[in-house]
């Protein structure tokens, strides 16, 4: 990916009504020449607009559709946001360097996406219930999962470790776009049961090209359950960028199943936070589904074993590194006269704090009985369960330091 090709993939700001909602009319692909049909759908794709609400520069802009979801917000709610960010960026780096040391088997960063998480997730009631992928820390965060929690699976010791029904936050699914399968029959049961709060589902751009988020989409509106699809384009699932995902913009696919799609920069938490207030409010009100793409990136590598120089050009990550949606909080925080410097020390002495206590709790985790696996997969028990578990004993016995398997 060159400057040039990454300049081209920057989406124009949205200021008006309606903006980059399926059902208006696309931003313009001017000035651009096109030799192909190829070319002209990647190019459209690159280009329409998108909801923000805070500028790279920290620079608050208006928005006549948006500003509403956001009007009331305190000084010490955006203080807040800002903290959980911070907070969560620092939880990522600790557990990045605790696989670098062996400590956890792998790690799924989510840097550069703090915004859309972190708008997202505080845009949730408690009674809502999220769906999220194996990278939605921030979001883990705003619903109160103790950070720790999130280890366990990484470290290997668990399945999971925490009650999704404590938080209702479901467990980390790996098999990409089927939880957007289950936050829509989660969603449909809620209409059963006559309730008013909401689902999200969490996925990212590559999980687009599932038939799970597909067929999501579909019944979602058919039954017009109540759920949000929050997809964070971060520009790439693995090696694979967007122009391999899809020929149109993500939020766009919405229209073909008859509901509302926008784009919104997803590194803009105040716009995040409201763009998902207005969709969890419509689908409150009975209103049905909606399709939220977060426009962001991916500053990090897919996991802690992936290497992404071998498929991507460094100067991509740096010309997002401009946008990073910390500093543009910090920015605008800092010329409203909403901080002190007081406010960044405890913050830093806090975020040393989680780190620490992160890396002690990880150190702390035991090791599962190795035969763990093999309960509660059947209530009663099952043959080819028991027949599993005897070669397993039978591997376990043939290393001589192995004792009383
Ligand atoms: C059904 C399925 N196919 C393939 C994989 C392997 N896989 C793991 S992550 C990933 C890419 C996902 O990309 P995206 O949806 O953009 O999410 P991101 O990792 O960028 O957050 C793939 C293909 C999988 N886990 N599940
Ligand atoms: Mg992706």
């Amino acid at each position: 990916m060159t400057v040039e090709s990454t300049a081209a993939r920057q989406p124009r700001r949205s200021a008006g009504s309606k903006a980059g909602t399926t059902g208006t009319k696309a931003a313009g692909t001017t000035g651009t020449k096109r030799t192909t049909a190829r070319t002209t759908a990647r190019t459209a794709a690159a280009e329409p607009e998108l909801v923000q609400l805070l500028t790279p520069e920290g620079e608050r802009v208006k928005n006549a559709e948006y500003d509403r979801y956001v009007d009331g917000i305190t000084p010490e709610e955006l203080r807040g946001l800002y903290r959980d960010m911070v907070l969560t960026r620092r939880f990522d780096a600790e557990a990045t360097a605790l696989q670098r040391q062996g400590e956890l088997g792998l790690w799924a960063s989510l840097l550069g996406q703090e915004a859309a998480q972190i708008g997202s997730g505080r845009a949730t009631r408690e009674d809502d219930y999220v769906f999220p992928t194996y990278r939605e820390h921030g979001v883990a965060w705003c619903r109160g999962v103790d950070p720790t929690n999130l280890l366990g699976m990484f470290r290997g010791v668990n399945n999971g470790g925490w009650d999704p029904n404590e938080n209702n936050f479901h467990l980390y699914t790996i098999v990409i776009g089927s939880q957007a399968l289950h936050a829509t029959g989660y969603a449909m049961g809620i209409t059963k049961d006559g309730a008013d709060s909401a689902v999200i589902a969490y996925f990212g751009d590559g999980a687009s090209s599932q038939g799970d988020v597909s067929e999501a989409f579909n019944f979602a509106a058919v039954y017009n359950a109540p759920v949000v699809f929050f997809c964070q384009n971060n520009q790439w699932a693995i090696s694979e960028s967007n122009e391999k995902q899809t020929r149109v913009p993500l939020y766009q696919r919405a229209q073909g199943f008859g509901f509302p799609g926008v784009r919104v920069d997803g590194n803009d938490v105040l716009a995040s936070l409201a763009v998902t207030r207005w969709a969890l409010e419509r689908a409150r009100r009975g209103e049905g589904p909606a399709l939220i793409e977060a426009w962001t990136y991916r500053m990090g590598a897919h996991t802690t074993s992936d290497d992404p120089t071998r498929y991507r050009h460094d100067d991509e990550r740096v010309a997002w590194e401009a946008k990073d949606p910390i500093l543009r909080l910090r920015r605008y925080l800092e010329s409203a006269h909403h901080t002190d410097e007081g406010f960044f020390a405890e913050l830093e002495t806090e975020s040393e704090a989680l780190g620490r206590r992160v890396r002690e709790a990880v150190r702390a985790m035991q090791d599962p009985d190795h035969f763990a696996i093999f309960e509660n997969v059947y209530a009663d028990g099952h043959a080819l369960v028991d027949e599993e578990r005897a070669q397993f004993a039978a591997y376990q016995a043939s290393f001589a330091d192995v004792e009383g398997v």
